[in-house]
This record gives C-alpha cells, structure tokens and sequence, in this order.
C-alpha cells in the first residue's frame, strides 16, 4: 500500500493516460479509445498497477500489464458495470463485472463465479455516476 505522498494521479480523457508520476514525473500515453472505460489495476501481481480498458463495444478487456506484457480477454457485456480488484486474494486483479445485482468474476486462481449480491437499480446508478465522472486514479502506476 503506497503512502499518499508517493502516489501517482492519471486521467483518462479520449484514450490518452495522463499519468503524474511522483518519483519520474509527467507522462501522456495513448492506450484505448475514447468510449473505453478506463480498469486500472495490478493484473500480474508485481506491484504495479496497469493501464487497462473495457471496451463496451465488443465487452473485452485490454491490459497493458507491467510484467506480463498486453492481454485482450473477452468478459462481459457493452452495459456491464467493470468492477477489477483481487477478488481471490492471490495478488492479481481479476477481470469482474456487474451486472443486475450480479457479480461476475474471472478469478486469477479460483476461476469463474457469479455472486448475487445487490440490485439491478444500483447498477443503472452507478453506470450513470460512472459515465458523467471525470476518472481520477489515485496508484502506483508502472511506465518507462
Ligand atoms: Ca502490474
Ligand atoms: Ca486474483
């Protein structure tokens, strides 16, 4: 867990990451497009987050891992709700989405679930919050 003082800020507006790096400083990186949701987060487990996208035109994730290079995996629908953390604890990102007041995981370790927990009404809300917030990610984020 990184202390506030070193953390990095990146914003996401059409494609481009603008990434404030606290130790190499500013940088600008084209990765997605501009309807992509931005999904950052360590999906290789070496500490440093990703830059990631979920495309809701073809429901696939792209990932530009730090350590294990890009991935293109096909999860999930154009109003899903994308919601990556580790949810098998093994210190990777899992590929997950919402959908309805179901939870649909890809798990790194422990492989596919679906969990019911939750509204169909809470992801309609928080698509729409999501849609109309500028995305601002605090992390550590890996670039050269
Ligand atoms: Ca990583
Ligand atoms: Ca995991």
């Amino acid at each position: 867990m990184a202390h506030f003082a070193e953390v990095d800020y990146v914003v996401y507006p059409a494609g481009t990451w603008y990434i404030l790096r606290s130790s190499l400083g500013f940088t600008g990186v084209a990765f997605g497009e501009s309807t992509d949701l931005p999904v950052p987060a360590d999906y290789d487990g070496d500490g440093k987050t990703d830059l990631a996208v979920f495309r809701p035109s073809n429901g696939t994730w792209y990932l530009m891992r730090s350590t294990a290079g890009f991935a293109g995996i096909a999860f999930g629908v154009g109003t899903d709700l994308p919601v990556p953390a580790d949810y098998d604890g093994d210190g990777k990102a899992d590929v997950a989405v919402f959908r309805n007041g179901v939870w649909y995981i890809l798990r790194s370790k422990d492989g596919f679930t679906g969990v019911a927990f939750g509204v169909a009404m809470i992801n309609q809300q928080l698509t729409l919050l999501f849609s109309k917030t500028p995305p601002l990610y605090p992390t550590d984020y890996y670039f050269n």
